[in-house]
């Protein structure tokens, strides 16, 4: 199960607490994009997510949660990703709301479909950054640090550069890849169309489209084939 995102270019991040029409979320889904991660920092309820769950399997595509509050955990998800934000300087973001979940959430927990994410957050303005309080003004050689922790010492399977709502430093993004050998590189953020879209993917294994879906729905679509190779 956890395998299957080692394949993915291309992922669409809906927001729970965002309003999507039927049609809108059936172009989506049906775009040939790779996955649909369900996620957000602000607003997410189990209700909401729970819905969105529903209106998701409508199609045939997988539908993974990101995990940002433990009361909207929902059953029934492909995969669980749960964010360790490494240059957070809360130590519940690293290790506390983790800890919390087992304890909350115990046998009920399916360790099969869970993936950790360490997280470097790199947009200091983004509602993620104020909400973990991280410290997101990285140079380049310090955010490669944090990569290679995530890597060489806690071992997880994605490193994940989020930039949410502004594009990224493209030369960062690749030299923190260089300095990767285990985990797959996700990034996201600013990501609005085909131009944006190949820039990223050139130094990046995953792309993660959000918000050009609310913005601009028509242009959001065109990064899937921007960047999905035979
Ligand atoms: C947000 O990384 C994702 O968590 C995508 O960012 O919303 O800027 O596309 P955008």
């Amino acid at each position: 199960m956890k395998q299957m995102m080692q394949s993915w270019q291309h992922v669409f991040k809906l927001d729970p607490d965002r309003e999507l029409s039927d049609e809108a979320l059936q172009a989506i889904c049906m775009s040939h994009t790779d996955a649909i991660m369900v996620g957000g920092s602000s607003g997410v309820t189990y209700e909401n997510t729970d819905q969105l769950l529903s209106r998701v399997r409508q199609f045939d595509v997988p539908c993974v949660l990101e995990i940002s509050d433990l009361e909207a955990v929902v059953p029934g998800f492909d995969l669980y990703m749960i964010p360790m934000v490494l240059n957070t300087q809360q130590t519940n973001w690293i290790i506390g709301h983790h800890v919390q979940a087992v304890e909350q959430y115990g046998y009920l927990i399916p360790w099969d479909k869970l993936i950790v994410e360490g997280y470097i957050i790199l947009n200091p303005d983004c509602t993620a950054a104020k909400v973990t309080q991280a410290v997101a003004s990285l140079t380049t050689f310090e955010a490669a640090a944090y990569a290679q922790v995530a890597d060489k010492m806690l071992q997880l399977p994605i490193v994940y550069l989020e930039y949410s709502g502004t594009f990224g430093d493209m030369e960062l993004v690749s030299d923190v890849r260089r300095k990767l050998d285990g985990p797959r590189l996700f990034y996201g953020g600013g990501i609005i169309d085909a131009d944006t879209a190949r820039l990223a993917a050139d130094v990046c294994d995953t792309i993660v489209v959000g918000n050009a879906i609310y913005n601009n729905l028509e242009q959001a679509l065109t990064t899937v084939s921007a960047v999905k190779r035979s």
